[in-house]
């Protein structure tokens, strides 16, 4: 694990913030900035692309930016020069290098849970740090799905019993060829249905999207995360898996304080923004539209091609509706004291899933929101999930 460090010595001030670094070795950089005429640095802090991003007390200011390996006897060397002609001043310094399709969350501390009386299945809000990770940028597609499921076929990791995908344990991954399905199997291979290759796929269980995340890691040659015996998680590997809920609502909520929703310029939400079933019952629904979404809507089930909606700031796309999205947590009240990278309770009878979808009415589709009933085993037609890996299996 790499760590990037800022801080503060002789007349380099002000320090800041640590993040991991891609890297092929296990190794920690720290950076310091200097500025002249000498002043303080304040408040610098480090974004989601690795970008440095500090207060001059005056301007304008020479600065650089030099870096070490070691600060016991490593040498400083030069990342950067140059004149900062405002207060608030940004240098790049790293370049988080994402897996395809995929994009860095910086992490960091944050408020999770419903600030504005939404939720009462939400609450406590409570301060929780999230650690770096990558996540996908949109909802697993049902493309990749089949893919996965066929690979895996193939490898002897799974099974088809009648209409279910299942693992060798038997336990039920994916619902097959029934009405509305997206997947369909036949003399040994895996369809998706005509023209749905880019939808977000659902009616996979929480059983199903753990066993596809350890089957995209044995894939690109990750460690599995996943016990598919006892559906534990080894947070240590560096292989796909789900979100904790933690890291997913901090990525839903892209560094924005207490907004309903993943954009930060207003509080509303329409039709323009996501794909969910608008009504009259909440005041922030204030769509022209009301019902399915109307470009989905004939579509069964009525979910749209990932992506079809503005990101949010972290650049992911569907965070708010088209399909809710598996986490890992057990379902259970939040805890009220500050937490650092929350896994959720260690046992429990229902997984929790995010976001709302194409069938939920605003209230679902909000950053806070949580489903909080359903079983690992259920098999939705507006369920899906997203993957994530940790930063430092880059
Ligand atoms: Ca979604």
């Amino acid at each position: 694990m790499r760590k990037l460090c800022v801080s503060a010595l002789y007349l380099f001030a002000g320090l800041c913030a640590t993040m991991v670094l891609p890297a092929q070795t296990p190794d920690l950089e720290f950076f310091r900035v200097g500025v002249f005429p000498a002043t303080i640095p304040v408040k610098p802090t480090l974004t989601r692309d690795g970008t440095l991003t500090w207060s001059n007390t005056t301007t304008p200011v020479d600065y650089v930016i030099e870096s070490t390996g070691s600060l016991w006897n490593g040498a400083w060397e030069p990342v950067t020069r140059g004149i900062a002609s405002n207060y608030t001043h940004s240098v790049r310094v790293v370049h988080p290098s994402p897996p395809a399709g995929m994009v860095f969350i910086p992490g960091g501390q944050f408020t999770m849970g419903d600030v504005l009386g939404d939720h009462s299945n939400a609450s406590p809000a409570h301060s929780v740090k999230v650690s770096p990770f990558f996540t996908q940028i949109h909802e697993v597609t049902i493309a990749q799905v089949a893919m996965l499921f066929q690979w895996g076929l193939t490898n002897n990791l799974i099974a088809v019993v009648g209409d279910y995908v299942q693992g060798m344990q038997g336990t039920n991954l994916y619902r097959l060829n029934r009405y509305n399905s997206e997947v369909y199997f036949l003399n040994g291979h895996f369809f998706v249905k005509a023209g749905r290759d880019s939808f977000p796929s659902p009616y996979v269980s929480w059983f199903g999207a753990v066993t596809l995340c350890n089957l995209a890691s044995r894939i690109q040659g990750k460690e599995e995360c996943y016990s598919l015996e006892t559906w534990e998680c080894d947070f240590g590997k560096n292989g796909f898996r789900l979100p904790t809920e933690a890291e997913w609502e901090f990525a839903a909520r892209a560094s924005l304080h207490a907004t309903r929703f993943p954009w930060g310029d207003t509080n509303v939400i329409t039709h323009s923004r996501a794909n969910y079933k608008s009504s009259t019952n909440n005041v922030y629904d204030v769509s022209p539209t009301l019902g399915l979404h109307p470009d989905y809507a004939a579509n069964k089930p009525s979910s749209s091609p990932v992506g079809t909606f503005p990101p949010n700031n972290y650049g992911l796309r569907d965070m708010c509706g088209n399909v809710w999205e598996w986490v890992w947590d057990w379902s259970a009240r939040y805890p009220s004291e500050y937490i650092e990278d929350p896994t959720g309770p260690s046992s429990g009878r229902f997984r929790v899933f995010r976001g709302g979808s194409w069938y939920t009415t605003a209230e679902r589709v909000t950053c806070a929101a949580r489903y909080t009933s359903a079983g690992p085993e259920a098999m939705i037609e507006d369920v899906g999930f997203r993957m994530v890996i940790p930063f430092r299996s880059q």
